[in-house]
């Protein structure tokens, strides 16, 4: 906006409209009135909140809201004013920004490998930042995120909010990747069922491609030797444990029949969340695995374990598939799912149930926020869609 445009609107003299709202007049609720009012005046109003300036109003006529303006000039000026202070005050929240431009995910195998190798590379900047939690043990920013998700793992799985936490938090290591490491795309995911079928397997996926991909699978597990990550050491796993070890991958074809179009067309039939997120989630909440327990254990290693699963990249593009299931089983039935949330808020009793309120936390890597923030993700804080 030029400058000398709103010096000009700012030092026009002539007077404009104001229509005000008034309290309780005796034969109505609420009353309207025009009046009209010099640019001074009203900068007068809006800035000093001297609404005595704006003439002899008696006490009870005062205006109790915000002016209704009745002209453009007026109208632009007030809500200009009104966005600085708000913004300047710090009072303007996640929940009022705008969404105007949402990222596109995209599965992997639809990146250019320049795209491709700018995830990767800035992957590989997150595990040389330093750490910024105070968590035992930390040395990167990669390991800031997987020690949060072991340090909450006895409550962001089997309970109700399983699949908005994990939203979350791979929204929040998306935004880092931007912010920190300079990343310009959106998180891709892996949509393993396109690895499903007649002469296919997870381990020849371009996903696990040692030059282009992840990295692959050695031959009878263990240490991954190749591919961008082979040479970082991780800080933890598995489970809690603070152990200094390489990445690990163990390559379980009986998982493959659990990672199919099947398979994900059964769990977005389910007709209420509930269902969803159960039929979802799998092991230990159901008798047999289902895609996200499959996923995990497909890959082995490191992504076998439920709380150091974090230490292996992939499983960030393996919750964006799960998290794209969501998408599709809520934009189903938009009006009726993309707010429906249900089931236990803890894994032991006593529990009470998961409502839209219930707050996501994620330590010191995002701000917390109820759940009624990351259902909807073509909205502010998450702002992305799935291709
Ligand atoms: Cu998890």
């Amino acid at each position: 906006m030029p400058t000398t445009f709103l010096a000009r609107l700012y030092a026009d003299p002539s007077p404009i409209m104001i229509t005000f709202l008034y309290p309780a007049r005796p034969r109505s609720d609420v009353g309207f009135e025009s009046q009209a009012f010099s640019i001074e005046e009203i900068k007068k109003f809006v800035l000093d909140g001297q609404k005595e300036s704006l003439g002899d109003l008696r006490e009870d006529e005062k205006p109790v809201m915000i002016p209704l303006v009745a002209s453009f000039k007026a109208a632009f000026l007030v809500l200009f004013t009104v966005a600085c202070i708000l913004v300047q005050s710090g009072r303007m929240s996640n929940r009022v920004l705008r969404c105007y431009e949402p990222l596109e995910r995209r599965e992997w195998r639809n990146l250019t490998s320049y795209q491709q190798r700018q995830y990767t590379d800035a992957v590989k900047c997150m595990q040389c930042l330093p750490a910024t939690t105070s968590f035992k043990a930390v040395n990167t920013r990669f390991d800031d995120f997987q020690a949060l998700h072991i340090n909450l793992a006895p409550e962001i799985h089997l309970v109700g909010h399983f699949l908005p936490w994990h939203r979350r938090f791979i929204a929040t290591f998306e935004k880092a990747l931007r912010r920190e490491c300079g990343y310009e795309g959106a998180l891709p995911y892996w949509d393993w069922t396109l690895d499903y079928g007649r002469n296919k397997s997870i381990t020849t996926s371009p996903i696990f491609d040692p030059l282009t991909g992840f990295g692959g699978f050695p031959k009878g597990g263990g240490c991954v030797t190749d591919g961008p990550f082979a040479s970082y050491n991780l800080s933890f796993g598995p489970g809690p444990v603070i152990n200094n070890h390489c990445l690990t991958r163990s390559y379980n074809k009986t998982l493959a029949p659990y990672l199919t179009p099947a398979q994900v067309a059964n769990t977005t039939k389910q007709p209420t969340f509930e269902l969803f997120r159960i039929e979802l989630e799998g092991r230990p909440f159901t008798e047999t695995i289902k895609i996200h327990d499959a996923g995990h254990r497909i890959v082995g290693g490191e992504m076998q374990d439920d709380s150091s699963s974090p230490g292996d990249p992939v499983f960030y593009l393996h919750h964006a598939n799960l998290d794209r299931i969501w998408w599709i089983w809520q934009k189903a039935d938009a009006i009726r799912r993309v707010y429906e949330i249900s089931g236990r808020s803890t894994v032991d009793p006593p529990y009470r149930n998961v409502t839209l309120d219930f707050r996501l936390k994620m330590g010191t890597l995002a701000e917390l926020v109820p759940i009624r923030d990351v259902m909807d993700t073509s909205r502010a804080p998450l702002c992305y869609t799935y291709i």
